[in-house]
Parts: structure tokens; C-alpha cells; sequence
């Protein structure tokens, strides 16, 4: 497959751009080689700098639900776009995606919407601390909630697991209110909690795990994290910036039956635009400036552009709720399919699926943990996934990530990339004999 223009791009890119791109998933370091300039896509298909035409599993990272260039998003923008693109002034169209969105999340009363699924997860911490009056928070080994301070910290040493700085330029004394839990294993959650009693602002957590690849909650996880929140005075956050509007209508708490205090949008509710929210009573939001002492602004929060996007986008997931199922269907199709290529091939995989977000793990283990994911073999994730480059098929370009399936992946797509697979599978058993 020519992907010549990509590679000069990228030559190019470097000059101007660090690394090239301008979020570091998109340079390949996950999986190497030269990462893909895209000149358009529709649907679930890509079209590159060279021409190669892919069908694509990572739909800008979820927020493509409906596929690229959704018509329906398309005209109406198109429309707004006539009536200027921003005022600084308020819309009716906020209040109005506010309103769908309250209308469609259980227990949730007010909105605030911002640009990205980074302010809408720093604004909840924020708010949690202020109500509480407490510092610290804790997060979950591989689950990322964007890129502000609180959230690049790993755990560091000690019984504690005292956050550590994850990233260059965060200062000690930031991650140090930073603490961190296993996923998936309530007994750490309950350690840090009981060692600092009372020092706990809130417990982030992804309800669905989509940042070290699908990692779906054990039973009884979330509704323990409940219990504990409850316990310790700890507000409880569902970054739902990933499963949001995906799973349900109403997300993970409508899918678990567990219901956080503060949560976060982002993704879908722009429609491909850029949208963070943060939800939950109001309470709560009204700690958020200009009602209460919280502040939080942004020049194009709400901006007639994305909040158009964002309305046409969730009102067809509310009027038409069969979608959920027909995603049930195309992800079941596609695990089960994938599922008989490893097997068949005698290749220890595990497959993780929550809805329309789902991994593929090289290892003969059940993937439950981050401790589980960093045994997996990336190395043959990245050959796998070079090869399936070359036939055609566009993975997310890392095998920490969880893949986003759109309502456009139609069955002879999806029979196409279960070829693609299988075919990917004989060059790899060819090159590794
Ligand atoms: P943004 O600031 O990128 O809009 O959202 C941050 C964020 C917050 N919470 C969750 C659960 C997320 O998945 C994200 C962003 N997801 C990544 C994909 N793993 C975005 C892709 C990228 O960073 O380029």
C-alpha cells in the first residue's frame, strides 16, 4: 500500500508541529511506522493523503457515532454556520442541548458545557473539591480523564501508592493529591480511602474502562465505589467522556444502574465538534461561577456550532433508540467473527466488549486489570495491526486503546474486515514461522 504523501506529511508536519501531530496517539508510537494523513472520510470509511481507502475503528475516538460526515450533522451546520459561528453571547441552543441532555441522563438536574472531555474532568474535581473542602482525589491505574495536572500521575511508591507525576512539568506537589487505585480491585480503593480518612475530594473513575483498551467493571465495582463515596464523604465522578450517549441513552449509569454524583461528557455530544459537559444535581453545578464560588468559562463553550452538532446528533439517539441495538449487533458480529479467526488460528486473544467499544488483547489471560493488560503481547497488537493497515482496515494505532463502532459499519464491512483479519493472520503465521 503506497503511503507516501503520509510520510512526507509527517516529514513535513515535524517542522512545525511537535511530533508532528497535534495529540501523540495519532503518531503511531504505540504501534511504529509513519501515521496516516487523512484527506476525508463518510461513513466508516477513510480516504488518505495516497488515495488507500480503510474502514475505520476509531471514529475520531468516539464522538462518529453515526459515521463521518453524517448528513443530517453536515446540513445543519451548514445552516448555523450562515448565522455566524460564535457570539460570546448566550444561545438558545445551549439551553436547549442542556435540556435534551438532562432529558435524557437519569438523576441528573444541570449541565455546563465546555470544549473538551480535559475541562469538563478538571471542572468536575474542581467542584468536588470545593464542595467538600477536601484536597485529595483518587484515579485508576490506566484510566486517563485528559490531560490537566490532577490527572497525569501514576502511582508512585509507597504503601500509599502517593501520585507521582506521569508527565514532565507537573509539579510534585500537585500529584501528590493525586492517589491511585487498581481498577477492578475495590480492596485498594478502600486502603487509600481508609489511610487518609476525611482527605478525599472525589474517586474519578471510567465506568467502562476505554483507556488501557475495553476493560468492562467486575460485578459489583461500581456499585462498591458507591458504597465507599458514601461512606468517606467522597464525591463519586463517572468520566463518561467515552461511554457517554455510547452504551445508552443514558450512558453507564443507565447500563449499571449506578449513579455518580458528577459526570462527564464529551465525544458524542459535539457531534465531531468539540464538547465537554460536566452533569449532575444542581446542587452541585451551582457551585459553578457565575451561580457560586467554582470558577470555569471558556470563549466557544456552547458555541451555536457544536451545540447544532451536538442537538442533532443526541436528539436522533433519543427518538431512536434502536440504534443501541443495531450497535449491540454489529459489535457482536464483529467479536464473535474475530473471536473464530484467533480460535481457528490457534491464537491466544481475548476480546473485550461493551457495546460498541471493544479491544483485542493478545494473551491467554482474561483482561481485567491494568496489571492484566501489560502482560498482553503489543508487540504482535502492533504487527496485527500493520497488517490489517495494509488490508485495509483502520485500528486504533494503539493496543491501549479501545476501538468505537459506528452505526454506518454495515454487515459486508464488517465480513470484510473479518477477511482482512483472517488474512492478516495467515501473513503474520508466515512471517513469525
Ligand atoms: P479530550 O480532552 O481529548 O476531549 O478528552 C479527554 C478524555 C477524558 N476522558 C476519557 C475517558 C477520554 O477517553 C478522553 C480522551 N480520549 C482519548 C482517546 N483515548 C482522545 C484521543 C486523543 O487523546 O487524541
Amino acid at each position: 500500500m503506497n503511503r507516501e504523501t503520509s510520510n512526507t506529511y509527517f516529514n513535513r508536519a515535524q517542522k512545525t508541529i511537535p511530533g508532528g501531530v497535534n495529540s501523540p496517539v495519532r503518531t503511531f508510537a504505540g504501534v511504529g511506522g509513519i501515521p496516516t494523513f487523512i484527506k476525508s472520510a463518510k461513513g466508516s470509511i477513510l480516504i488518505d493523503v495516497d488515495g488507500n481507502s480503510y474502514i475505520d475503528y476509531i471514529g475520531s475516538w468516539g464522538p462518529m457515532i453515526f459515521g463521518h460526515a453524517w448528513q443530517p450533522v453536515v446540513e445543519a451546520v451548514s445552516k448555523q454556520l450562515e448565522k455566524s459561528s460564535s457570539f460570546g453571547l448566550a444561545t438558545e441552543k445551549e439551553i436547549q442541548l442542556a435540556e435534551l441532555i438532562v432529558s435524557m441522563v437519569p438523576g441528573i438536574e444541570k449541565v455546563r458545557l465546555v470544549n473538551s472531555g480535559t475541562e469538563a474532568c478538571m471542572t468536575a474535581v474542581r467542584i468536588a473539591r470545593s464542595v467538600t473542602g477536601r484536597e485529595k482525589i483518587i484515579k485508576f491505574n490506566g484510566c486517563y480523564h485528559g490531560h490537566a495536572d490532577a490527572f497525569l500521575v501514576h502511582a508512585g511508591s509507597g504503601a500509599l501508592t502517593l501520585g507521582k507525576p506521569s508527565s514532565s512539568g507537573v509539579s510534585a506537589e500537585v500529584a501528590r493529591n493525586t492517589l491511585v487505585a487498581e481498577y477492578n480491585d475495590l480492596a485498594s480503593v478502600e486502603n487509600i480511602l481508609a489511610e487518609k480518612e476525611n482527605s478525599f475530594a472525589a474517586i474519578i473513575v471510567e465506568p467502562v474502562a476505554g483507556n488501557m483498551g475495553c476493560i468492562a467493571p467486575e460485578k459489583g465495582f461500581l456499585e462498591g465505589l458507591r458504597k465507599l463515596a458514601n461512606r468517606y464523604g467522597t464525591l463519586l465522578i463517572f468520566d463518561e467522556v467515552m461511554t457517554g450517549f455510547r452504551l445508552a441513552a443514558g450512558g453507564a449509569q443507565e447500563v449499571f444502574d449506578v449513579h455518580a454524583d458528577l459526570i462527564t461528557y464529551g465525544k458524542i455530544i459535539g457531534g465531531g465538534f468539540p464538547v465537554g459537559a460536566i452533569a449532575g444535581s444542581g446542587f452541585l453545578l451551582d457551585f459553578l461561577a457565575p451561580a457560586g464560588p467554582v470558577y470555569q468559562a471558556g470563549t466557544l463553550s456552547g458555541n451555536p456550532i457544536a451545540t447544532t452538532a451536538g442537538l442533532t446528533v443526541l436528539s436522533e439517539l433519543r427518538d431512536k433508540p434502536e440504534f443501541y441495538e443495531t450497535l449491540e449487533n454489529i459489535g457482536d458480529k464483529l467479536e464473535t467473527g474475530l473471536s473464530t479467526v484467533f480460535q481457528k488460528n490457534d491464537i491466544a486473544a481475548q476480546i473485550n466488549r461493551v457495546g460498541s467499544m471493544i479491544s483485542v488483547f493478545y494473551s491467554d489471560e482474561k483482561i481485567k486489570t491494568f496489571s492484566d493488560v501489560k502482560k498482553a503481547d503489543m508487540n504482535l497488537f502492533s504487527i496485527f495491526f500493520h497488517q490489517m493497515l495494509e488490508n485495509g482496515i483502520h485500528l486504533p494505532p494503539s493496543g491501549f486503546e479501545s476501538w468505537f463502532l459506528a452505526t454506518t459499519l454495515t454487515e459486508s464491512l464488517i465480513d470484510q474486515t473479518l477477511e482482512a483479519a483472517e488474512k492478516s493472520i495467515q501473513q503474520i503465521k508466515i512471517e513469525i514461522a
